[in-house]
């Protein structure tokens, strides 16, 4: 079935989450919803209020605007305008629009009657991002804790706070969702690059089958995961990354505050070796 008839056939009512009929409608290949409203209201105002910001700060150089958090004095307390309240408004927008998204994908599954497998993956996009500038600042009781939002202010900001405990390659949280970022471009390589070698035969050649995709997995490493398998081991493995790493910032601050490394001595500190001479303490 060609595109476009196909989604006439499916522009059904219903599947809403809130609102009834009211805002099942679509505007050209978009449907809306309400959701779709409030992600429109949100990241209008959001970017309405980054363009404000920069428009108040000292540069138009896209690299360098920066709307930065309130100073970490103000504690967990709304702060004047100038001086972060922005950065909070511009938060609560960012958020509004990302959790409206996800619930708009959540409305658009149930009218296709799908799984609610986008909307969760997305969900660990948007718990990232809360991490960062909603759990962590609580559980420091500032809101001087999140991120500015600027393209270099963001990556200063990054270094900064890794090098606030040395570094982070001794965190293992930081540790397991490295792993799982490169074995997610590892699954992810092996993936696209079978399904280019099966389905993208040279001219004159047939297009190949799974079969050969299975086969030759089985012939190499003497596994084959499967057509939908590898796709749930994708999702997890990327889903894992986001996950560990939130994992690896929250307790950065919150449980641990000095260098990571020294995180390691309760295994220089068990008990059998804790008196040799070779460990420290
Ligand atoms: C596979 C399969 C696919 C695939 C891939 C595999 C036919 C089209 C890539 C092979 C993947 C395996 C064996 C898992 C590797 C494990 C890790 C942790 C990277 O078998 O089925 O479907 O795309």
């Amino acid at each position: 079935m060609a595109l476009l008839s196909f989604e006439r056939k499916y522009r059904v009512r219903g599947g809403t989450l809130i609102g009834g009929d009211l805002f099942d409608f679509w505007v050209g290949p978009f449907y809306i919803g309400f959701f779709g409203l409030t992600s429109a209201f949100f990241a209008l105002l959001g970017t309405a209020l980054i363009v404000y910001g920069a428009s108040q700060g000292p540069t138009w150089n896209p690299w360098l605007i920066s709307i930065n958090p309130p100073d970490v004095s103000y504690g967990l307390a709304f702060a004047p305008m100038a001086e972060g309240g922005l950065w909070q408004i511009i938060t609560i927008c960012a958020t509004g629009a990302f959790c409206s998204w996800a619930l708009r994908e959540v409305e658009i599954c149930r009218k296709l009657g799908m799984g609610y497998h986008v909307p969760f993956a997305f969900a660990f996009a948007i718990l990232a991002y809360v991490t960062l500038v909603i759990f962590r600042p609580l559980l420091l009781g500032a809101w001087g804790h999140g991120f500015p939002y600027g393209i270099f202010s963001h990556l200063q900001w990054v270094s900064n706070t890794g090098y606030q405990y040395l570094q982070f390659h001794y965190n293992p949280a930081h540790m397991i969702a490295i792993t799982f970022f490169f074995t997610t471009t590892l699954a992810l390589s092996l993936h696209g690059g079978l399904i280019l070698s099966a389905t993208n035969p040279a001219k004159g050649e047939t297009v190949k089958t799974p079969e050969h995709e299975n086969s030759f997995f089985r012939d190499t490493i003497g596994y084959s995961i499967g057509t939908l398998g590898v796709h749930r081991l994708g999702l997890f493995l990327a889903l894992s990354a986001v996950f560990w790493s939130a994992v690896c910032i929250i307790i950065s601050g919150p449980y641990w505050t000095e260098n990571w490394a020294d995180w390691w001595n309760w295994w220089l500190n068990w008990p059998f070796w804790a008196d040799s001479a070779l460990s420290p303490r």
